[in-house]
């Protein structure tokens, strides 16, 4: 009998019950018991119907995706699926916390659904790279109709309780004690002798003609590069063309496809990986926190202001202080008007913008910060500039304050030393728009006290974000591996390719953008600053002069000036060839007697990812980071790096480390630059024929 789900007979309906933690994922011993405990209820002859309900935190969240890969295990999810829908009792789906996935795929096997009005119900899998493989995508379009089914299946996203009711995916919200508004409902369907409920039997509706071709339209920007999103929409069409067994057949042929593909593969180690940066190794999971109920953010800027909306989402109040009465009123009027475009978008009520709103409270002094245990500072990237404000930190905060910095290159340790307290501090490095982009790269300092590196990693998932621990060094990883590739993109100009080409090669990788359109969006002047400070601090390390400086200096910032790499119509953020550029380069290559040739898109691609995957593994050497998968999770949260393709490191496998090596090495054989200069990382896992995870 199975040890993680048991029936029991609650008067007279048979209740089927999943333990199995964290999530009651659905592996073998669950599937084992399911079907074994449905037929138990079946032959329970005091049993006029059956509830199945997931002890713990939530009903199955789905397949256990640690499965995924091995060997197939009987009994499979879809046949246990069949089994419960051709039950001759009926048989109520008790949902809490989050059905999802084949959790779903299970409920929609019952007759009926019944769910707590905090449960979400979803199928998820399209975020993993395969799709519901369980009969989800020809279930749900015969329950809800094409058009719906669409879009839970293709955006993967949750649906609220009271949503799934009004789309009739679930019966009845219950509110109060699940198991006791279930079992209330069984035995009202059975004294009512309610028939059975067989999805299956039911026709799936297209209420547009052209619903496929037009919905494959409306996805092909946003999902450019994934497969599993295309491969849902045929699945559900074959629902609509298809008798049910036939379209079953057809899901299992796209599910079967989509489980080895590598796109599927890299999501897989994505939704891991994102997970196991919170776990940081050498730190004891019994690691004490210290509480955060007040924060306090220097700075109303951009950076600034973004940064305390985090909080303020997170319903923790924030003060934010600026020098200047004119900055402060600024930054704080920009941070409303920002919370109010997404109440126009319908994303947030009125009154959740002047809750949060409520929650930030605007200083000019210093003094007002005695009592927040926690204080970002988010303001120039000057050295100087954070001895003054760490200094005014030191004598105000009360002990035991955390003292973070938001700076993105500067060293933490220096930074830290302004204090007397340097086991408070640590960096909290937002990636902008702040109070949008998930990561958050975690400084921990030479001297960062356990307790405090504990505290704002916990936080960092409190306010929606992943955060990665990550050492001190120029840059950190993020922008010490991004400083590299901008660096190679710049020196590929140079020496014969177009900014255009450059970029073309690596969206067509799958980036968002390529690294000029990406400087412009930032703003030039940011890495002109960087490249400024460094010029000034570590001359013999700083980049030489180049045609981006020039252009800084002609008051080509990027996108706020509608011109910088490339030109900007007004409105319009398309990136546009611009030939005053082309001429600035062309004086440059003459200057430098540069003789321009013909650069192949091959070699940009190498070039611009083998530096970064070199990078990492000095990265790793060095210990900035403490795994590939913490590089990984940074590069697809805070450089829109493609999931698909799993992070730069899972990327660099899939390519071959030895092939990489080899070019790496040659590149330094030729240039003699010590940026090519082989890792010794590299060069082990590339003679042992391993890769980065093995
Ligand atoms: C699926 O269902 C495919 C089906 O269509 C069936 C196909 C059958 C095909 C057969 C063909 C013959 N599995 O996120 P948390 C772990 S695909 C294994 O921190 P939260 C997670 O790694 C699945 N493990 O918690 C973590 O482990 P750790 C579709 C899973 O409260 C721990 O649980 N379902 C797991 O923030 C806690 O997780 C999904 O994609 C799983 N399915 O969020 C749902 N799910 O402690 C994925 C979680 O060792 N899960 N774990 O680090 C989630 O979205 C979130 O985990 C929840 C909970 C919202 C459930």
């Amino acid at each position: 009998m199975s040890e993680v789900v048991s029936y029991r007979l609650e008067g007279d309906i048979g209740v089927i019950s999943v333990n199995y933690p964290p999530v009651n994922a659905l592996g073998q011993g669950v599937r084992q018991g399911l079907t074994e405990c449905l037929r138990q209820g079946l032959q329970d002859d005091q049993a006029k119907a059956l509830v199945v309900i997931g002890e713990g935190r939530t009903f199955p969240a789905g397949a256990d995706i640690r499965e995924f890969g091995k060997p197939p295990q009987g009994p499979a999810l879809p046949d246990v699926v069949a089994e419960y829908e051709a039950s001759d009792k009926l048989v109520v789906a008790a949902i809490h916390g989050t059905a999802l996935g084949g959790g779903l795929e299970v409920a929609l096997g019952c007759d009926y659904r019944v769910a707590l009005d905090s449960a979400k119900v979803g199928l998820p899998e399209v975020k993993l790279g395969i799709l519901p493989g369980a009969g989800g995508t020809q279930r749900l379009p015969r329950l809800i109709g094409a058009q719906k089914a669409l879009e839970v299946i293709v955006s993967g996203n949750p649906v609220k309780a009271k949503d799934a009711l009004a789309l009739g995916i679930v019966d009845e919200i219950v509110s109060g004690d699940l198991l006791e508004g279930a079992l209330a409902y069984a035995r009202k369907l059975a004294a009512d002798n309610a028939p059975l409920r067989r999805i299956r039997d039911l026709q799936a509706k297209k209420e547009d003609p052209d619903l496929f071709t037009n919905f494959e339209k409306s996805i092909a920007r946003k999902q450019r590069g994934f497969k599993a999103p295309f491969h849902c929409i045929k699945a559900v069409q074959a629902a609509v063309e298809l008798p049910f067994d036939e379209g079953m057949k057809r899901e299992r042929e796209l599910f079967a496809e989509l489980l080895v593909s590598p796109e599927s593969r890299a999501q897989r180690h994505v939704f891991f990986a994102e997970r196991e940066v919170a776990k940081v190794p050498g730190l004891a999971k019994d690691t004490p926190k210290r509480e955060i109920n007040q924060v306090a953010v220097i700075g109303a800027g951009t950076m600034g202001g973004g940064i305390a909306m985090n909080f303020a989402n997170a319903g923790i109040p924030v003060k934010i202080l600026e020098v200047k009465e004119e900055a402060l009123e600024k930054g704080i009027a920009v941070i409303r008007k920002n919370y109010e475009n997404t109440a126009k978008k319908g994303r947030i009520t009125e009154q959740q913008v002047e809750q949060r709103m409520a929650l930030i409270q605007p200083t000019l002094s210093y003094d007002d910060l005695s009592d927040v245990d926690l204080v970002i500072e988010a303001v120039f990237e000057n050295m100087d500039v954070k001895k003054a404000v760490f200094s005014e930190l030191d004598r105000v905060c009360k002990k035991g304050a955390i003292l973070a910095t938001n700076t993105s290159t500067l060293d933490v340790n220096r930074i830290a030393a302004f204090t007397q307290r340097p086991e408070d501090v640590m960096g909290m490095h937002f990636f902008s728009p702040a109070n949008v982009m998930k990561l958050l790269e975690n400084v921990r300092g030479e001297k960062t006290a356990d307790d405090v590196i504990a505290t704002v990693m916990d936080l960092s998932r409190r306010i929606g974000k992943v955060g990665v621990l990550v050492g001190v060094c120029h840059g950190f990883v993020g922008n010490r591996m991004l400083h590299k590739r901008q660096a190679e993109a710049v020196q590929l100009v140079n020496e014969g390719a177009s900014p255009a080409q450059v970029d073309k090669v690596l969206f067509d990788l799958g980036f968002p953008m390529g690294p000029f359109a990406m400087s412009d969006l930032a703003g030039m002047d940011v890495g002109y600053r960087i490249r400024e400070e460094l010029r000034k601090e570590d001359p013999d390390n700083a980049p030489p002069r180049n045609w981006t400086d020039e252009l800084v200096e002609q008051g080509r910032l990027g996108q706020k000036t509608q011109a910088g790499v490339f030109d900007y119509k007004d409105g319009d953020r398309t990136p546009v060839p611009s030939e005053q550029v082309d001429a600035l380069i062309a004086k440059f290559r003459e200057e430098n007697g540069i003789q321009s040739r013909e650069v192949s898109d091959q070699e940009i691609l190498e070039r611009c990812m083998y530096v970064m995957v070199n990078e990492g593994a000095k990265i790793l050497e060095e210990g900035i980071a403490a795994r590939p998968l913490d590089v990984d999770v940074i590069w697809i949260y805070g450089y829109g790096f493609p999931v698909y393709r799993g992070g730069v490191l899972f990327w660099a496998d899939s390519v071959g480390l030895k092939t990489i090596y080899d070019k790496v090495s040659q590149f330094h054989k030729e240039t003699g630059n010590d940026v090519w200069k082989p890792a010794a990382l590299l060069e082990k896992l590339a003679n042992e024929g391993k890769g980065f995870y093995g």
